[in-house]
């Protein structure tokens, strides 16, 4: 298995495991996350960053296991008194917006990003500060230091702001499109992680609104391209649907098959090989026809080890 630096384009809860099992597969100083930011957005005033927080916690152990996102062990008491407060709160006033939990250790974190970025550090810089903080050796990078904003398209609800269809909604809503509002840039430290990565792995995240957002910032589908060979990604559809979150709902409401060789479709421009669970192993003709080298095994990351033969088998093909 290599020991050259390794990219991973990551989102939410897969990535993080698979991260988590990569950690353990090589040495995580080789491994650099580069992070969708869409889903970040402000509320309290406070800079949350869901994808990136999900993924520290996590390869800090610290991640709370049933949930999937947050801290273990964790006290809502902030939470609970925003009550009070939304009892007074105008019409048209977010304010005290309760339908989002923030735990009471977890403010700490956005409390630490919000006041960093506003003394003019740029989101790289914060982000590895708070990974330094958690004492992780995996590196962190944030697609970009610019907001873009993923935004999903709904005709009952009109545009939403992601954490509003996501966790307000409980993604339980129809939706016609998403997009990425913003002008905003790869990082620096990103585009060089993704030059200079041997392998560059697509984690099996939510390819709309996880991987989307990276591929839509200028010039990386078109680095992707370049380098397909070695672009590898896992696929997040397994058996027809999706681990966790909506991508299986999401692709169907966007015209896509909810399967892995819809994967392996919207995948093949930038990215040569195709990593599928083994209860998808009959579909491997499948995935190849549409363009993709199909890797058949165990994906579903249950535990800690499974992840890390993942990883191994990712890093290794
Ligand atoms: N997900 C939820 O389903 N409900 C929440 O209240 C919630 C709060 C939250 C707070 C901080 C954070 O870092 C993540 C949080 N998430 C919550 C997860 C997050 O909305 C999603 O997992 C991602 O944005 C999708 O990858």
């Amino acid at each position: 298995m290599t020991t050259e630096p390794i990219a991973v384009l990551a989102g939410g809860v897969g990535a993080a495991r698979y991260l988590r099992g990569a950690a353990r597969a090589l040495p995580p100083e080789h491994i650099t996350a580069v992070v969708n930011t869409g889903d970040d957005w402000r509320v309290h005033g406070l800079a949350v960053s869901p994808d990136l927080d999900t993924i520290t916690y996590t390869l800090a152990e610290a991640i709370d296991p049933e949930r999937g996102w947050g801290l273990v062990d964790e006290t809502w008491h902030a939470l609970a008194s925003l009550g009070r407060y939304a009892a007074v709160r105008p019409p048209g006033s977010t304010a005290a917006t309760e339908w989002f939990g923030l735990g009471d250790r977890d403010l700490a974190t956005h409390m630490y990003r919000t006041a960093r970025l506003e003394e003019g550090a740029d989101l790289t810089t914060v982000t590895d500060e708070i990974r330094r903080a958690w004492d992780i050796a995996t590196h962190i990078v944030p697609m970009s230091n610019d907001p873009q904003a993923t935004i999903v398209e709904t005709s009952d609800y009109g545009d939403l702001a992601f954490q509003e269809y996501f966790v307000r909604h409980r993604h339980d809503i129809a939706i016609e499109g998403v997009r990425f509002d913003g002008d905003a840039e790869l990082s620096p430290r990103a585009r060089n992680v993704l030059e200079d990565a041997s392998r560059i792995v697509i984690a099996p995240s939510n390819p709309v609104v996880s991987i989307g957002p990276i591929r839509h910032l200028p010039g990386v589908d078109e680095l992707l391209t370049d380098r397909r060979d070695d672009v590898v990604a896992v696929s997040p559809i397994v058996g027809g649907a999706a681990l966790k979150g909506p991508a299986d709902r999401m692709l169907r409401e966007l015209g896509h098959e909810p399967s892995v060789e819809g994967i392996a479709r919207w995948y093949a421009p930038i990215a040569a090989t195709l990593v599928i669970d083994t209860v998808d192993a009959d579909a491997a003709p499948a995935v190849e026809r549409a363009g993709m080298r199909a890797v058949v095994t165990e994906s579903v990351m249950s535990t800690p080890d499974i992840a890390q033969r993942l990883a191994a088998v990712t890093l290794s093909k």
